[in-house]
């Protein structure tokens, strides 16, 4: 497992003080669709069409800084490998995702039958958080001429699960700023989901964890 920082920020400007919420997303579907394409599209602020990369091995992660709506966000993404479909992906790797992304490849049908029937299935037994903002992302619409899942079919799917849907480009990065962007806005709009990423939040929790171990030191040493 491998930790990143891209997308122009200094390293030294991810510290406690320095966003307002962290949000924990994940990126699922079978192995090819390009989920490793999408987040480095995402990441890189490089205007060139994005090149051939390798499959993931295990599960990689990202960290993106994003302002949206005057509020800074850190983003921590978690890039799996498409052959965890086969059974090693724990309930640990769900557990307090704030947002996941189900990819398929437009051009690949048993990707999208795949998301139904496996991937969607295994959010369902493990994503923890209830209010978890969930975005179907058909990946590959350059190649639109081998096209073998209509824009219906993906729409129709995003509603059975309450998804947001996109269709994007990794190649030329067509909508994935904008898919990235709204997952973030829709995290935003759960108050929920919004104080478990606060950071003022969790220094709140920390404050009072200190203070009660305190008051307990005190009183056995009286
Ligand atoms: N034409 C086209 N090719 C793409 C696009 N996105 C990814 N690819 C290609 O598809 C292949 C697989 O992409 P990856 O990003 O490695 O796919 P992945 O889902 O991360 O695969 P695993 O890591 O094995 O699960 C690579 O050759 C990419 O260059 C896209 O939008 N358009
Ligand atoms: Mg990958």
């Amino acid at each position: 497992m491998s930790g990143e920082i891209k997308g122009g920020w200094k390293r030294s400007q991810i510290s406690p003080t320095s966003y307002d919420y962290s949000f924990k997303i994940l990126v699922i579907g079978d192995s090819g669709v390009g989920k490793s394409s999408l987040l480095l599209s995402f990441i890189s602020s490089s205007d060139h069409p994005l090149q051939h990369i390798s499959p993931t091995i295990g599960v990689d992660f990202k960290m993106k800084m994003l302002a949206v709506e005057g509020k800074r966000l850190k983003l921590t993404i978690w890039d799996t490998a498409g052959q965890e479909r086969f059974g090693t992906l724990t309930s640990s790797y769900y557990r307090g995702a704030h947002g996941i992304i189900l990819v398929y490849d437009v051009t690949r049908r048993e990707t999208f039958t795949n998301l139904s029937e496996i991937w969607a299935r295994e959010v369902d037994l493990y994503s923890t958080n209830p209010d978890c903002v969930k975005i179907l992302v058909g990946n590959k619409v350059d190649r639109d001429v081998e096209r073998a899942v209509t824009v219906e079919e993906g729409m129709a799917l995003a509603k059975a699960h309450g998804c947001l849907f996109y269709e994007c480009s990794a190649r030329t990065r067509a909508n994935v700023q904008q898919c990235f962007k709204d997952l973030s806005l829709k995290i935003l709009d759960k108050p929920g989901l919004l104080e478990q990423g606060s950071v003022v939040v969790k220094r709140q929790i920390l404050k009072e964890k200190q203070l009660s171990e305190k008051k307990r030191s005190d009183n056995c040493c009286s």
